[in-house]
Order: C-alpha cells, then structure tokens, then sequence
C-alpha cells in the first residue's frame, strides 16, 4: 500500500464536564484528525490526542502539527509498504513525538484494515467481542461534587471509577467514596503530582487501606526509582502511565519491581504498532495492562476499543461511551456501553461511519499534503 495524499484537521470539542487533574484542567479539547488515502481512495482515519499545553507530556497541538506536516507525513507519503508495522519503521528516525506519531499510525492501521476488509480489532489480534469499560473522574470542587459524579457513573453502570488525585486531595476524597460506594473497582491515577516528602509518602502509604485496584503514576514520569521504593512498602500495586513512552521504558520498569500494571496508551507509546509491543512484553511478565484514554473523539476512541479487545487487557478500559464526554461524536454509531461494557464493532477498519460533516463544523484548520 501507499499513502498518496493526507489530510490533517485541527478540531475543537466541549467536554460535557469539565475535567481537571493535578497537572491540567480543561472545558473543551483541541485534537488533529488524521484522513490518509491510498492510491485507490480507500480512506483511513486516525487522531492525535494531545493535551494543547505540555503538561501531561512534552508535546502540545502545535507541536504536533508541525511534526507531523514537517517530518512525519514526508516520510511516509509515496512509500510502499505491506503491513502497519512496516510503514512505522518509515519514522522510526524520530525521536519522541509519540502523540504525533500514533496519530499516524492508527490512521495507518485503519486504512490498511479498511483496505483488508476485516475489522480493526481482528487485525491487531484481538479476541474478545466485548471490553469492559471504568471512568476517570476529575479533581472536583468538593467532595460532594465528587460523590454526585461518582453516584451518576455508577447508575449508568459503569463497575470501575478512577479518581485524579493530588496532594491535599486524596486520602478525604477516597475515604469518602469508600463509605459510600462500599467495594466498588476503584483505583486512583496523581499524573505524577507526589515527591517523596515525608507528608506526600504519608498520604501515599495511608492509600493502601482503602483497597484500591492500583495507584497510578505517583511519581514524576522519570523518577521509577521512587515508584520501586514505594512498591516496596504498599501492597496496592503501583501502575505507570507517564513513566512509560517506549518498551525500553518499560523493561526497565520492570526491571526495577516499579511497576506492577500497566497502562497503555495508545497515543503516549506513539501508536498501535508500539502499543502492541507493550502488551507483548507486559504478558510475558505477567503484567496486566489496560487501555488509558486522553478524553479521545471517537475515532481515537474506536482505536482503543479495538486494541482493548486484546487477551491481555484484562482490567476496564478508559473506553467509556462517547456521551460521557461529548455532546456529540464524530462517528457513526457512537461509542456505547451498556453497563459499562461495549461492543467491539465487526465491520471492517474502525467499524464506524465517519461524521465528515460534523467534523467540518468543528474544524479550525485544515492542511493538505
Ligand atoms: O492520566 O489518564 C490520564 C486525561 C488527560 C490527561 C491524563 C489522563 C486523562 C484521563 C482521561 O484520565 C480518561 C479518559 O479519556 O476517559
Ligand atoms: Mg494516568
């Protein structure tokens, strides 16, 4: 196959509710849909779901952009290749950019499914028909915001919630949820917001008495040392997000007893070719992993229920359905989740109908090349 021509669109979206962490808080996204066609206009689409600032990860919308336009299409546009994977050794050179990239890569992938006429999800290796899905819940004003949030989640079935945490928002929050939601699924994510202070391991440790799933990314995305000392003292086990961008990244994790679950995302280890590696290499350490979100719009989101369906996601998903977060989205069905569980499409590539004109309408900005 070959890509011919690409087309990147700078798209804007309201969040349904807001939504903030210790890192970054936000009303509406700003992602870059990605339309690839081959020489026989068969269309692919993917999404690069970077946050607009580099808070969560070094890269930013603009950044994006330009890598993309700059370095990422030229190496890919007019070159022959005959799996997704191969077409990813094309930027390979390229260092970091992983939002960039996986922006790329699922557009790839879904061109290429497209093309094969099986479903996305079969082309990854994927064999489950249905993935279970949890929310991520923002930090709240109050704790009887959070509790509201938390009561609306759970009546539409969802059976894991996920609650940001930071420091002075933690051990309160989570006690309160606790008491009144008994043994819900519940797990806690800090994007990195804790040091090693005397005060922030004292809220970290006192977590360990509410029996939660996992604490995720504690620690500043570099620092595994201090998540291997903490795993060293809790029993909850520690999942990294940040921490891991590549699969070097997570060898040494594992190497280090820093991590015990992990997160993948598609967009942070710069698509579904590096993601697929990821999972490769957790199951051969017995690591179980499940699919993080970025607040994705529904093609971003149909990739991740797609690789979801692998056999080693085997806890929910941030795949929730596309009205937790979106008045309206830009596929056809929408992501839905009957109590919490969704359906993995079985039509061929993203298994959705593209919503062209409602992209058209969101649209900033649109380049060609
Ligand atoms: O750490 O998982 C995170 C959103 C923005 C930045 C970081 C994170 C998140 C989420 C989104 O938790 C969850 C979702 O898409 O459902
Ligand atoms: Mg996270």
């Amino acid at each position: 196959m070959q890509v011919v021509t690409a087309r990147i669109h700078r798209a804007r979206q309201s969040l349904v509710h807001e939504f903030r962490t210790s890192s970054h808080q936000k009303s509406y996204l700003e992602h870059l849909l990605v339309e690839v066609q081959d020489a026989d206009g068969t269309v692919g689409w993917g999404e690069i779901a970077s946050p607009s600032g580099p808070f969560y990860c070094a890269e930013t919308t603009d950044s994006c952009w330009q890598v993309v336009t700059d370095f990422i299409l030229p190496a890919l546009l007019g070159k022959s290749w005959e799996h997704p994977a191969e077409a990813a050794k094309l930027w390979s050179k390229i260092r970091g950019n992983e939002f960039a990239k996986s922006g790329i890569d699922t557009a790839v992938w879904a061109l290429w499914s497209t093309a094969q006429g099986i479903p996305l999800a079969q082309a990854l290796g994927g064999t489950r028909t249905e993935v279970v899905a949890g929310v991520s819940l923002g930090i709240e004003p109050t704790i009887e915001d959070l509790l509201e949030q938390v009561r609306l989640q759970t009546a539409a079935g969802y059976p894991r919630v996920k609650l940001k945490i930071a420091p002075g928002w933690d051990v309160e929050p989570v006690k309160a949820v606790r008491a009144e939601f008994g043994d819900l699924d519940l797990h806690v994510d800090a994007n990195g917001a804790y040091s090693e202070s005397e005060d922030h391991l004292a809220a970290l440790t006192a977590l360990d008495d509410f029996g939660l799933t996992m604490i995720e990314q504690p620690f500043a995305p570099r620092n595994l040392l201090a998540h291997a000392r903490l795993q060293a003292r809790i029993s909850t086990p520690i999942c990294l997000d940040e921490s891991v961008e590549t699969t070097d990244d997570l060898r040494t994790a594992i190497e280090l007893s820093a991590i015990r679950i992990l997160n993948i995302k598609v967009s942070r280890m710069g698509g579904l070719t590096p993601a697929l590696a990821a999972h490769d290499l957790a199951g051969e350490h017995g690591i179980p992993v499940w699919c993080g979100g970025m607040h994705e719009f529904g093609i971003g989101r149909a990739a991740n229920v797609a690789i979801s369906s692998l056999p080693g996601f085997s806890l929910p998903s941030d795949v929730s359905a596309s009205a937790k977060y979106y008045e309206r989205d830009i596929i056809v069905p929408e992501v839905v989740a009957d109590k919490g569980v969704v359906q993995v499409p079985t039509g061929p590539g993203l298994g959705h109908t593209i919503d062209t004109a409602l992209i058209k309408e969101i649209t900033t900005e649109t380049v060609e090349l």
